[in-house]
């Protein structure tokens, strides 16, 4: 017996341990997705720290089963989808750990990274059909106590000291995987204007929107609804917004301008100065009420995403990028700017904002069907 396989925890443990592992890993991954902050870097790192880690247990788990997959004899109706579920480990490990090194490679149009999230999300329901064939109790059979501890001791030093050599590899051959956000995304397209990449969540695909027959509605919980032209958009701003029906009266609306990152799920980003409205001049026109907590935005094709009224007041609804008009495929005439959110929440083509009271959980449910309308 070697040292790796002394080291190796009782079988019973080491498949609870993968299990909870990959777990965590599909639930981290797919709550990270809505991590755009520098403070949530952690659940980044923790991510990759417990990928190694199940890398050390599936050696000890393919080591202990591969008879049963080499001996055709020893095949049952379970091993098919053992099978599957193994190359879906693999790989989904194997595209983690190379995004990691990497340059931003694609496959088919989508960066590799995506091909990752997908064979992880499939991850799930193939475990649970594996465990239809394959589930046994926990047990403590074969454990003993301080030996197990120094196990898992082991087991986690080897995880964390992958992911520092991964760190340090990239560094000392300068491969070009270092140069990613802490999201895991790479810069592309950052300063150059509409030069970055068009990507829709699902399939959104409007028409280009008409700039005279477009406006732009605020209204929901405000005392004064607004509608505006889009002659009252910066930089032109010839006429101010109109409550509902009547002759515009107020001045005109400021133009706004900021840098910020549009950090795409799918692992690119890209930095740049967006102009536009600021949304708080928006909501001070309107009035809103008192009690009001949350803004949201709406697109032409019914996409939509909400913020908290205090986060929604410093975001932009941008009608140029770098100096550039927004084009078509990144939002024209209006698509918002909600720095330090992920890129599907950074909603284009928008034509309302609505003031409401509460969250409002059917975003969930409108990024994914508003393609089909
Ligand atoms: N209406 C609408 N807005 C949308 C999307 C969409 O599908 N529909 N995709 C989002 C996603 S996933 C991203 S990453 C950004 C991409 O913006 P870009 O196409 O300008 O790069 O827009 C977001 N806004
Ligand atoms: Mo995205």
């Amino acid at each position: 017996m070697g040292v790796l396989a002394r080291l190796a925890p009782p079988p019973r443990l080491v498949d609870w341990s993968i299990l909870a592992l990959v777990t965590f890993e599909v639930s981290s991954g797919l709550v990270s997705l809505t991590v755009g902050q520098p403070d949530g870097a952690w659940l980044f790192t923790l991510h990759a720290l417990a990928g190694f880690t199940l890398v050390a247990l599936l050696g000890w788990k393919f080591r202990r089963v591969r008879r049963r997959i080499t001996d055709r004899n020893l095949w049952d109706g379970g091993t098919p989808v053992s099978i599957l579920l193994g190359t879906l480990a693999l790989t989904t490990l194997g595209t983690g750990i190379y995004w990691a090194l990497s340059g931003p490679v694609r496959i088919a149009g989508w960066p590799l990274l995506f091909a990752h999230m997908v064979l992880g999300t499939l991850v799930a329901p193939v475990l649970l059909w594996h465990l239809r064939h394959r589930f046994r109790l926990p047990s403590t059979a074969g454990m003993d106590r301080r030996r197990t501890t120094l196990q898992y001791g082991a087991l986690l030093g080897f995880g964390a000291l992958s992911w520092k050599a991964q760190q340090a590899a990239g560094d000392a051959l300068s491969l070009p995987g270092r140069n990613r956000r802490f999201t895991g995304s790479k810069e592309d397209g950052s300063g150059d204007g509409n030069a970055f990449p068009v990507t829709s969540w699902v399939a959104d695909d409007p028409d280009p929107v008409d700039p005279e027959t477009w406006t732009l509605t605020v209204a929901g919980a405000v005392a004064t609804p607004l509608e505006l032209d889009h002659d009252a958009l910066p930089p032109d701003s010839g006429s101010a917004p109109r409550r509902y029906g009547e002759p515009s009266t107020d001045a005109p609306v400021g133009a706004t301008s900021e840098r910020a990152v549009l950090d795409c799920t799918s692992g690119w980003y890209s930095e740049h100065d967006w102009a536009g409205v600021r949304v708080g001049d928006l909501l001070d026109r309107a009035a809103p009420a008192g009690d009001a907590a949350w803004v949201r935005f709406r697109s032409v094709t019914g996409y939509y995403w909400s913020l908290p009224i205090e986060e929604a007041q410093d975001a932009l609804l941008a009608t140029r990028v770098d100096d550039e008009p927004l084009s078509h495929g990144h939002g024209f005439p209006l698509r918002l700017v909600a720095p330090g959110r992920r890129g599907f929440q950074w909603v284009k083509w928008v034509d309302a904002v609505e003031v409401t009271h509460r969250r409002d959980l059917g975003q969930w449910v409108a990024i994914f069907v508003s393609s089909l309308n």
